[in-house]
């Protein structure tokens, strides 16, 4: 069986390059079937891009797990996990029977840049951008930073510019002009609502600090089955801290972190009914923070798939 990689996972990516690599995917996989589908394009026209990979042969029509990375721009950490991810169900190239039953299990949908127009502008520009690049007239240009939404902040369910988000333009955290005023909010957004009933888990990858993070961010409620999340992302955590001794918190994202509404994952659960919503902060903790070296790419995907595997293999005996 081949171990043929067609990018290294050593290092960090443009858009460009993961973009050719996803074509390669769906055309090359050894291990399932692949199929690559557009959610729509970013307010550059970028085209967002996202693979379904099921059982080779197999019937799809499983629950399903969305996985995606990169919604915030410098937080290159995220859609590397999800390229590794990818390779893993895709070419499974340590012949690992795990990934057999991951793929009996459930149908894997995963989107490596939620934000591609903010992810090439901090390759390009500025290391640090985190919101995507759209500018809409009448909105003030006077400084570099009034370009971009935070698009975290700008999901429709419950938002609200005033709970950890922004008003005002030039701040990291603009939540934006209205709830989904982004095309690549909108594009998510619209898709997890689609395949809400066959979705039974949505897991966003942010960096950093190293947290598992599930519902509310708008409210210090838990949700009504917080239990459930709770031992689930405890699983899953604990497989994650065998794998290098990496500790990850769990709990509710206004508990661990801090409020904000108009996030993916209070919009999965709240506005999808998509059961196990999660926002995971990866590595590190603090040290090299947004810039984690390229040499932490493949332990933290490693760790992470572990997590993953671990929190599939859960959901499946609840
Ligand atoms: N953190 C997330 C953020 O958007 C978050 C965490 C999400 C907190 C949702 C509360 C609610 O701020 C990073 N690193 O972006
Ligand atoms: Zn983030």
């Amino acid at each position: 069986k081949r171990a043929t990689r067609y990018i290294r996972h050593d290092a960090y990516h443009t858009y460009p390059t993961i973009l050719s690599y996803m074509n390669t995917v769906a055309e090359t996989a050894t291990n399932a079937d692949v199929e690559l589908g557009e959610l729509g394009k970013s307010f550059e026209r970028r085209s967002m891009v996202y693979l379904k990979i099921t059982k080779r042969g197999g019937s799809a029509g499983k629950k399903a797990i969305f996985i995606d990375g990169g919604i915030h721009a410098r937080e290159w950490i995220a859609p590397a996990v999800v390229l590794y991810i990818i390779d893993q169900l895709a070419f499974n190239p340590y012949n690992d029977p795990d990934v057999s039953l991951m793929l009996d299990y459930f149908d894997w949908y995963l989107l490596p840049v939620v934000n591609p127009d903010g992810y090439q502008y901090s390759i390009t520009t500025s290391r640090l951008w985190r919101k995507n690049r759209s500018t809409y007239s009448g909105r003030c240009l006077c400084y570099g930073s009034c370009v971009g939404v935070d698009l975290n902040r700008n999901f429709a369910f419950n938002w609200d510019p005033n709970l950890g988000g922004s008003t005002v333009p030039c701040a990291e955290t603009y939540s934006g002009e209205s709830a989904f005023s982004e095309p690549e909010s909108r594009n998510l957004g619209r898709f997890l609502c689609e395949h809400g009933s066959e979705i039974i888990s949505y897991i966003s990858f942010h960096a950093y600090g190293q947290l598992w993070m599930y519902p509310w961010g708008y409210t210090y409620q838990l949700p009504h089955d917080y239990t459930d999340l709770e031992e689930v992302a405890t699983n899953a955590t604990r497989a994650l801290r065998n794998v290098y001794s990496s500790n990850y918190i769990v709990g509710s994202s206004t508990n661990v972190l801090y409020p904000a509404a108009g996030g993916t994952d209070d919009y999965a659960k709240g506005q999808c009914g998509i059961k196990y919503a999660y926002t995971v902060e990866l590595r590190d903790r603090g040290h090299f923070a947004f810039i984690l070296p390229q040499e932490q790419i493949v332990p933290t995907a490693d760790e992470t798939w572990t997590a993953l595997k671990t929190l599939a293999d859960s959901i499946i005996r609840k």
